[in-house]
Protein backbone atom coordinates (compact mmCIF):
# COMPACT_ATOMS: atom_id res chain seq x y z
CA UNK A 1 0.00 0.00 0.00
CA UNK A 2 1.59 3.08 -1.21
CA UNK A 3 1.97 6.22 1.65
CA UNK A 4 -0.92 7.88 -0.77
CA UNK A 5 -2.93 4.77 -0.53
CA UNK A 6 -2.52 4.32 3.19
CA UNK A 7 -2.99 8.39 3.43
CA UNK A 8 -6.97 8.30 1.79
CA UNK A 9 -7.35 4.96 3.37
CA UNK A 10 -6.72 6.53 6.96
CA UNK A 11 -9.15 9.20 5.94
CA UNK A 12 -11.74 7.02 5.41
CA UNK A 13 -11.61 5.03 8.24
CA UNK A 14 -11.66 8.30 10.99
CA UNK A 15 -14.71 9.29 8.86
CA UNK A 16 -16.67 5.74 9.72
CA UNK A 17 -15.32 6.38 13.32
CA UNK A 18 -15.86 9.94 13.09
CA UNK A 19 -19.46 9.49 13.17
CA UNK A 20 -19.17 6.04 15.20
CA UNK A 21 -20.69 5.89 19.18
CA UNK A 22 -19.51 2.49 19.86
CA UNK A 23 -16.81 0.71 18.82
CA UNK A 24 -15.07 -2.37 19.52
CA UNK A 25 -11.01 -2.53 18.74
CA UNK A 26 -10.64 -6.66 18.20
CA UNK A 27 -6.65 -7.10 19.05
CA UNK A 28 -4.32 -10.15 18.18
CA UNK A 29 -0.67 -10.79 18.72
CA UNK A 30 0.51 -8.21 16.25
CA UNK A 31 -0.64 -5.41 18.70
CA UNK A 32 2.24 -6.44 21.23
CA UNK A 33 4.53 -6.99 18.09
CA UNK A 34 6.43 -3.62 18.72
CA UNK A 35 6.63 -3.93 22.45
CA UNK A 36 8.85 -7.14 21.46
CA UNK A 37 6.80 -9.52 21.87
CA UNK A 38 6.57 -12.08 19.32
CA UNK A 39 3.50 -13.51 17.39
CA UNK A 40 2.49 -16.51 16.88
CA UNK A 41 2.74 -16.95 12.76
CA UNK A 42 5.11 -14.54 11.36
CA UNK A 43 8.63 -15.15 10.07
CA UNK A 44 10.54 -15.90 13.35
CA UNK A 45 7.10 -16.47 15.68
CA UNK A 46 6.27 -18.84 18.65
CA UNK A 47 5.17 -21.12 16.31
CA UNK A 48 8.04 -21.66 14.22
CA UNK A 49 9.87 -23.20 16.85
CA UNK A 50 7.50 -25.18 19.02
CA UNK A 51 4.18 -26.46 17.40
CA UNK A 52 1.26 -25.59 19.33
CA UNK A 53 -0.06 -28.93 20.11
CA UNK A 54 2.95 -29.73 22.04
CA UNK A 55 3.31 -26.64 24.00
CA UNK A 56 -0.25 -24.25 24.71
CA UNK A 57 -2.55 -27.84 25.01
CA UNK A 58 -3.97 -29.49 28.27
CA UNK A 59 -2.47 -32.62 27.02
CA UNK A 60 1.13 -31.20 26.42
CA UNK A 61 0.65 -30.07 30.10
CA UNK A 62 -0.45 -33.34 31.82
CA UNK A 63 2.25 -35.25 29.59
CA UNK A 64 5.15 -33.23 30.37
CA UNK A 65 4.05 -30.10 32.80
CA UNK A 66 8.08 -29.00 33.51
CA UNK A 67 8.53 -28.59 30.06
CA UNK A 68 5.66 -26.33 29.15
CA UNK A 69 5.50 -24.69 32.87
CA UNK A 70 9.34 -23.80 31.54
CA UNK A 71 8.17 -22.27 28.10
CA UNK A 72 5.61 -19.66 29.83
CA UNK A 73 8.24 -18.61 32.30
CA UNK A 74 10.55 -17.62 29.59
CA UNK A 75 7.51 -16.16 27.70
CA UNK A 76 6.10 -14.40 31.05
CA UNK A 77 10.08 -12.91 31.80
CA UNK A 78 9.88 -11.33 27.71
CA UNK A 79 6.30 -9.82 28.56
CA UNK A 80 6.85 -8.13 32.21
CA UNK A 81 10.16 -6.30 30.13
CA UNK A 82 7.89 -4.92 27.62
CA UNK A 83 6.27 -1.91 27.67
CA UNK A 84 3.23 -1.26 25.91
CA UNK A 85 3.81 0.54 22.64
CA UNK A 86 2.49 3.40 21.00
CA UNK A 87 -0.47 1.63 19.60
CA UNK A 88 -1.41 0.44 22.98
CA UNK A 89 -1.48 4.19 24.22
CA UNK A 90 -3.77 5.57 20.95
CA UNK A 91 -6.60 3.01 21.91
CA UNK A 92 -6.53 3.90 25.57
CA UNK A 93 -6.48 7.38 24.30
CA UNK A 94 -9.38 6.33 21.65
CA UNK A 95 -11.71 5.37 24.61
CA UNK A 96 -12.77 9.13 25.68
CA UNK A 97 -13.76 9.90 22.08
CA UNK A 98 -16.50 7.37 22.00
CA UNK A 99 -19.87 6.57 24.10
CA UNK A 100 -18.56 2.76 23.98
CA UNK A 101 -14.80 1.20 23.44
CA UNK A 102 -14.02 -2.35 23.98
CA UNK A 103 -11.32 -3.68 24.01
CA UNK A 104 -11.22 -7.48 23.51
CA UNK A 105 -8.24 -9.01 23.34
CA UNK A 106 -6.24 -12.74 22.39
CA UNK A 107 -3.57 -11.53 23.44
CA UNK A 108 -2.15 -12.37 27.80
CA UNK A 109 0.19 -10.02 28.19
CA UNK A 110 -1.79 -6.86 29.71
CA UNK A 111 -0.40 -4.26 27.92
CA UNK A 112 -3.57 -2.51 26.99
CA UNK A 113 -4.32 -2.62 30.41
CA UNK A 114 -0.95 -1.32 31.36
CA UNK A 115 -1.48 1.51 28.38
CA UNK A 116 -4.41 2.76 30.42
CA UNK A 117 -7.86 1.02 28.38
CA UNK A 118 -10.06 0.67 30.95
CA UNK A 119 -12.24 -1.99 29.45
CA UNK A 120 -10.71 -5.14 28.33
CA UNK A 121 -12.07 -8.78 27.92
CA UNK A 122 -9.40 -10.65 27.88
CA UNK A 123 -10.17 -13.82 25.93
CA UNK A 124 -7.55 -16.04 26.14
CA UNK A 125 -6.37 -15.22 29.42
CA UNK A 126 -3.55 -14.51 30.71
CA UNK A 127 -0.06 -15.07 31.35
CA UNK A 128 0.35 -12.82 34.46
CA UNK A 129 -1.34 -15.22 36.64
CA UNK A 130 -1.66 -18.56 37.65
CA UNK A 131 -3.79 -21.87 38.67
CA UNK A 132 -3.87 -25.33 40.22
CA UNK A 133 -4.26 -27.16 36.83
CA UNK A 134 -6.63 -30.19 38.85
CA UNK A 135 -8.41 -28.34 41.27
CA UNK A 136 -8.61 -24.37 39.97
CA UNK A 137 -6.93 -22.54 42.98
CA UNK A 138 -5.16 -19.63 42.29
CA UNK A 139 -1.47 -19.74 42.87
CA UNK A 140 0.21 -16.57 43.99
CA UNK A 141 3.39 -17.56 45.64
CA UNK A 142 6.71 -15.88 45.02
CA UNK A 143 9.16 -16.13 43.27
CA UNK A 144 8.10 -18.32 40.54
CA UNK A 145 10.42 -21.26 39.58
CA UNK A 146 11.57 -20.71 36.32
CA UNK A 147 11.99 -24.93 35.02
CA UNK A 148 9.62 -26.63 37.56
CA UNK A 149 5.36 -25.96 37.32
CA UNK A 150 4.81 -25.80 41.18
CA UNK A 151 2.79 -27.80 43.24
CA UNK A 152 -0.76 -26.62 44.62
CA UNK A 153 -0.87 -26.98 48.40
CA UNK A 154 -4.34 -27.63 48.57
CA UNK A 155 -4.39 -30.48 46.37
CA UNK A 156 -0.87 -31.32 45.10
CA UNK A 157 -1.45 -30.64 41.44
CA UNK A 158 0.67 -28.86 39.18
CA UNK A 159 0.39 -25.13 38.71
CA UNK A 160 -0.40 -23.52 34.97
CA UNK A 161 -0.33 -20.24 33.68
CA UNK A 162 -3.79 -18.93 33.68
CA UNK A 163 -3.82 -19.07 29.54
CA UNK A 164 -6.62 -20.72 27.35
CA UNK A 165 -4.72 -23.46 25.68
CA UNK A 166 -6.14 -24.97 22.29
CA UNK A 167 -9.32 -27.46 23.01
CA UNK A 168 -10.02 -25.21 25.81
CA UNK A 169 -13.37 -23.77 26.43
CA UNK A 170 -12.68 -19.78 26.37
CA UNK A 171 -14.00 -17.89 29.85
CA UNK A 172 -17.54 -18.04 29.47
CA UNK A 173 -18.80 -14.77 30.94
CA UNK A 174 -15.82 -12.66 29.20
CA UNK A 175 -17.34 -14.35 25.76
CA UNK A 176 -20.41 -13.47 26.58
CA UNK A 177 -19.68 -9.76 27.42
CA UNK A 178 -17.41 -9.48 24.03
CA UNK A 179 -20.46 -10.81 22.26
CA UNK A 180 -22.58 -8.15 23.09
CA UNK A 181 -20.22 -5.62 22.80
CA UNK A 182 -19.78 -6.61 19.23
CA UNK A 183 -23.06 -7.06 18.20
CA UNK A 184 -23.98 -3.61 18.84
CA UNK A 185 -20.65 -1.48 17.93
CA UNK A 186 -20.70 0.86 15.09
CA UNK A 187 -17.18 -0.13 14.30
CA UNK A 188 -14.57 -2.91 14.50
CA UNK A 189 -11.08 -2.31 14.45
CA UNK A 190 -9.50 -5.65 13.63
CA UNK A 191 -5.53 -5.09 14.89
CA UNK A 192 -2.96 -7.11 14.44
CA UNK A 193 -4.66 -10.78 14.26
CA UNK A 194 -4.13 -13.16 11.35
CA UNK A 195 -8.04 -14.14 12.74
CA UNK A 196 -6.78 -18.08 12.77
CA UNK A 197 -8.05 -18.67 16.04
CA UNK A 198 -11.44 -19.62 16.97
CA UNK A 199 -14.00 -18.90 18.01
CA UNK A 200 -12.48 -15.43 18.59
CA UNK A 201 -12.20 -14.94 15.29
CA UNK A 202 -15.38 -15.47 14.85
CA UNK A 203 -16.76 -12.16 16.75
CA UNK A 204 -15.11 -10.39 13.68
CA UNK A 205 -17.34 -12.42 11.63
CA UNK A 206 -20.19 -11.54 14.10
CA UNK A 207 -19.81 -7.92 14.00
CA UNK A 208 -20.19 -8.07 10.57
CA UNK A 209 -23.32 -9.71 9.98
CA UNK A 210 -24.75 -7.15 12.87
CA UNK A 211 -24.08 -4.39 10.90
CA UNK A 212 -20.51 -2.95 12.10
CA UNK A 213 -17.84 -1.34 9.34
CA UNK A 214 -14.67 -3.34 9.66
CA UNK A 215 -11.15 -1.60 9.53
CA UNK A 216 -8.68 -3.83 9.47
CA UNK A 217 -5.02 -2.61 10.60
CA UNK A 218 -2.13 -5.11 9.61
CA UNK A 219 0.70 -4.67 7.32
CA UNK A 220 -0.68 -8.21 5.52
CA UNK A 221 -3.52 -9.73 4.26
CA UNK A 222 -5.36 -12.12 6.51
CA UNK A 223 -8.18 -14.57 7.16
CA UNK A 224 -10.31 -11.69 7.94
CA UNK A 225 -9.35 -9.33 4.85
CA UNK A 226 -12.56 -9.87 3.14
CA UNK A 227 -14.51 -8.78 5.58
CA UNK A 228 -12.80 -5.35 5.84
CA UNK A 229 -14.82 -2.16 4.40
CA UNK A 230 -11.13 -0.33 5.14
CA UNK A 231 -7.48 -2.06 5.30
CA UNK A 232 -4.60 -0.32 6.92
CA UNK A 233 -1.75 -1.38 5.65
CA UNK A 234 1.06 -0.38 8.22
CA UNK A 235 1.82 -1.60 12.02
CA UNK A 236 -0.18 -1.13 15.16
CA UNK A 237 2.38 1.49 16.23
CA UNK A 238 2.69 3.44 13.35
CA UNK A 239 -1.26 3.39 12.21
CA UNK A 240 -3.09 4.12 15.64
CA UNK A 241 -1.56 7.15 16.91
CA UNK A 242 -1.98 8.38 12.93
CA UNK A 243 -5.48 7.40 12.89
CA UNK A 244 -6.38 8.63 16.92
CA UNK A 245 -5.05 12.18 15.45
CA UNK A 246 -7.60 12.52 12.40
CA UNK A 247 -9.95 11.28 14.45
CA UNK A 248 -9.46 13.87 17.03
CA UNK A 249 -9.71 16.21 13.62
CA UNK A 250 -13.20 15.25 12.35
CA UNK A 251 -14.58 15.48 15.86
CA UNK A 252 -13.42 19.22 16.21
CA UNK A 253 -14.36 20.48 12.96
CA UNK A 254 -18.03 18.89 13.67
CA UNK A 255 -18.23 20.52 16.97
CA UNK A 256 -17.28 23.80 15.45
CA UNK A 257 -20.38 22.99 13.10
C1 LIG B 1 -12.05 -23.95 21.63
C2 LIG B 1 -3.24 -18.47 24.68
C3 LIG B 1 -13.99 -25.15 22.17
C4 LIG B 1 -2.16 -19.46 24.88
C5 LIG B 1 -4.19 -19.00 22.49
C6 LIG B 1 -9.38 -29.25 16.98
C7 LIG B 1 -9.55 -29.59 18.32
C8 LIG B 1 -9.89 -28.64 19.27
C9 LIG B 1 -10.09 -27.33 18.89
C10 LIG B 1 -9.90 -27.02 17.56
C11 LIG B 1 -9.56 -27.94 16.61
N1 LIG B 1 -9.44 -27.31 15.40
C12 LIG B 1 -9.70 -26.00 15.58
C13 LIG B 1 -9.99 -25.82 16.87
C14 LIG B 1 -10.34 -24.59 17.49
C15 LIG B 1 -9.04 -23.98 18.01
C16 LIG B 1 -8.43 -23.19 16.87
O1 LIG B 1 -9.00 -22.19 16.50
N2 LIG B 1 -7.32 -23.68 16.31
C17 LIG B 1 -6.73 -22.95 15.19
C18 LIG B 1 -5.22 -22.99 15.29
C19 LIG B 1 -7.25 -23.57 13.90
N3 LIG B 1 -9.47 -23.10 19.08
C20 LIG B 1 -9.46 -23.56 20.34
O2 LIG B 1 -9.04 -24.64 20.69
C21 LIG B 1 -10.09 -22.60 21.33
N4 LIG B 1 -11.01 -23.30 22.17
O3 LIG B 1 -12.26 -24.04 20.44
O4 LIG B 1 -12.87 -24.47 22.62
C22 LIG B 1 -13.57 -26.59 22.09
C23 LIG B 1 -13.25 -27.23 23.27
C24 LIG B 1 -12.89 -28.57 23.22
C25 LIG B 1 -12.79 -29.22 21.97
C26 LIG B 1 -13.09 -28.53 20.78
C27 LIG B 1 -13.46 -27.21 20.84
C28 LIG B 1 -9.03 -22.00 22.23
C29 LIG B 1 -8.11 -21.12 21.40
C30 LIG B 1 -7.20 -20.34 22.34
C31 LIG B 1 -5.79 -20.82 22.18
N5 LIG B 1 -4.91 -19.94 22.98
N6 LIG B 1 -3.38 -18.24 23.26
C32 LIG B 1 -0.81 -18.85 24.56
O5 LIG B 1 -0.73 -17.66 24.20
O6 LIG B 1 0.16 -19.60 24.68
S1 LIG B 1 -4.28 -18.69 20.83
C33 LIG B 1 -3.03 -17.67 20.33
O7 LIG B 1 -3.33 -17.38 18.98
C34 LIG B 1 -2.95 -16.32 21.00
O8 LIG B 1 -3.99 -16.02 21.89
C35 LIG B 1 -3.01 -15.38 19.79
O9 LIG B 1 -3.36 -14.12 20.14
C36 LIG B 1 -3.98 -16.11 19.02
C37 LIG B 1 -4.35 -15.74 17.67
O10 LIG B 1 -3.22 -15.49 16.95
P1 LIG B 1 -2.97 -13.95 16.55
O11 LIG B 1 -3.17 -13.12 17.77
O12 LIG B 1 -3.79 -13.62 15.36
O13 LIG B 1 -1.44 -13.98 16.24
P2 LIG B 1 -0.75 -14.47 14.89
O14 LIG B 1 0.70 -14.63 15.17
O15 LIG B 1 -1.53 -15.61 14.32
O16 LIG B 1 -0.94 -13.25 13.87
C38 LIG B 1 -0.29 -12.02 14.14
C39 LIG B 1 -0.83 -11.04 13.12
O17 LIG B 1 -0.27 -9.76 13.42
C40 LIG B 1 -0.42 -11.35 11.69
O18 LIG B 1 -1.55 -11.19 10.85
C41 LIG B 1 0.63 -10.30 11.35
O19 LIG B 1 0.57 -9.90 9.99
C42 LIG B 1 0.21 -9.16 12.24
N7 LIG B 1 1.29 -8.26 12.64
C43 LIG B 1 2.61 -8.54 12.80
N8 LIG B 1 3.25 -7.42 13.23
C44 LIG B 1 2.31 -6.45 13.36
C45 LIG B 1 1.07 -6.98 12.99
N9 LIG B 1 -0.07 -6.26 12.99
C46 LIG B 1 0.03 -4.97 13.39
N10 LIG B 1 1.19 -4.39 13.78
C47 LIG B 1 2.34 -5.10 13.77
N11 LIG B 1 3.50 -4.51 14.15
ZN1 LIG C 1 -4.98 -27.80 43.49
Amino acid sequence: MSAAELDEALDRAAELLCRARRVVAFTGAGMSAESGIPTFRDPGGLWEQFRPEELATPEAFERNPDRVWAWYQQRRRVIEAAQPNAGHRALAAMEELFEEFTVVTQNIDRLHQRAGSRTVLELHGTILSNHCHRCGRPYAEEPLPEQTAPICPACGGRVRPSVVWFGELLPEEVFARAEQAIERCDVLLSIGTSGEVYPAAGLVWRAKACGAAVVEVNPNWTELSSLADVHLHGSAAQVLPELLKRVERCRRAVERG
